[in-house]
């Protein structure tokens, strides 16, 4: 039924032949191209592109719209490596660095006792001093205290690094983690893949083959993983569509990604604060554009510290059906870099409202997408 009032919007907007083929292959399940989808970024109507996302959300998923309940833990932000966008980053002993021990870490989950968190999410800097063993540990002794949580913990970037420091390969280093614990990998690392672009912003950190082995090492041996992007800086929209390009052709050899989360650049106190940021609009037309050529990643995730609460809800008519960022958000990345929202905390009942305003259906789920609860 959806579908047949965006092709009404399509008779009643009549694009250029060109947007209409484009907008027939969606709608009859078809993959679009690179081409394609930098043409949807380009020369598509707004509202002609969130009505072709939204279809395709709502065949996927209905009006449900996914949250879970998880905590953030930042071991460090002590990192070896200077990314251009990072506010985050501190060197040792300066001013403004943190670093965790195992036991601050266990009072911060003991913290969560008694509450129904199914997840922790544990993502940080690259700090030289800490290799593989020591964060297994971090997650064995987790475990202990919460053995039921899904642990979803670092990105490639820390991979990498933690993996070589233990003098392993990447599948014997992911294997033991695996054993300590690791239940999944977060989709951080990833920027943008295009090399003049990694060149330009962060060059030192892990490249873009080694983001994508490590994912794809990791989707072989069990372990799922999610997907990012940053966007809005210093990118254009082939760049971005070559990004999703190198995911999709992955997914379609793994099918081991679980949501793509695009992330939003925020300028604060960074070294490419100068370029400012891109509007609510962007972000919007970013979000249906992923849905439209992510046609093999099950979920669209909007990470509401990132984009603000507003953007999210209205995210949810432009291809996002999960949101990100319930219980206590406690991520410095974000406030670090300027978003609204210093201390971002949303409770379940301020999620399931905002999800509910634009009668959209609220549902709890795990990490893996089991249906908890109905809202
Ligand atoms: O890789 C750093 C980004 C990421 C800035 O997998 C910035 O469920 C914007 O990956 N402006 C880490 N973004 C966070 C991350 C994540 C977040 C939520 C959910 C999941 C998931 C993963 O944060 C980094 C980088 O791309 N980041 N600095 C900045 N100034
Ligand atoms: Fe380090 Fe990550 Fe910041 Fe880059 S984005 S400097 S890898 S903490």
């Amino acid at each position: 039924m959806k579908s047949n009032k965006t092709e009404e919007l399509i008779k009643k907007i009549n694009p250029p032949p060109r947007i209409k083929t484009i907008a027939d292959k969606i709608l009859s399940g078809e993959r679009i191209n690179e081409r394609e989808g930098i043409s949807l970024f380009l020369e598509t109507d707004l509202g002609l592109l969130g009505s072709l996302a939204n279809a395709v959300r709502e065949k996927r998923h209905g009006d449900n719209t996914y949250f879970n309940r998880n905590f953030h833990i930042e071991p460090t932000n002590i990192c070896i490596y200077n990314c251009k966008f990072c506010s985050y980053v501190r060197k040792i002993n300066t001013e403004g660095a943190w670093e965790y021990s195992i036991d601050d870490i266990l009072e911060v989950v003991r913290k969560y006792k008694g509450q129904s968190v199914t997840e922790v999410h544990i993502v940080g800097g690259v700090h030289p001093g800490r290799d593989l063993h020591y964060y297994g540990e971090m997650i064995r002794r987790i475990k202990e205290i919460r053995p039921e949580i899904h642990v979803k913990a670092f990105t490639a970037v820390e991979l990498e690094f933690m993996i070589k420091k233990a003098k392993m390969s990447l599948e014997d280093g992911l294997r033991r983690l695996k054993e300590y614990g690791l239940d999944s990998i977060p989709g951080g690392g990833a920027e943008i893949f295009a090399p003049e672009i990694r060149r330009e912003i962060c060059d030192e950190k892990a490249s873009t083959d080694n983001w994508l082995l490590i994912h794809e090492t990791a989707h072989r041996i069990g372990i799922p993983s999610n997907a990012t992007m940053l966007y809005g800086h210093i990118e254009n929209y082939e760049h971005r569509i070559d990004h999703l390009s190198r995911l999709r052709d992955l997914q379609d050899k793994t099918m081991g990604f679980n949501t793509f989360i695009p992330l939003k650049y925020r300028k604060a106190n960074n070294h490419l604060s100068y370029i400012g940021e891109v509007n609510a609009v962007e972000d919007l037309k970013n979000f249906a554009v992923s849905r439209l050529f992510l046609d093999n990643f099950p979920h669209i995730k909007a990470y509401w510290p990132s984009i603000g609460r507003q953007t999210a809800q209205l995210s949810l008519s432009f291809g996002v059906d999960d949101i990100d960022g319930t219980i206590d958000d406690s991520t410095k990345i974000y406030s670090m870099a300027g978003a609204e929202d210093k201390n971002p905390k949303m409770t379940t009942e301020d999620l399931v409202e905002l999800v509910k305003e634009v009668n959209r259906i609220p549902i709890e789920r795990d990490t893996l997408y089991n249906h908890l609860k109905v809202y």
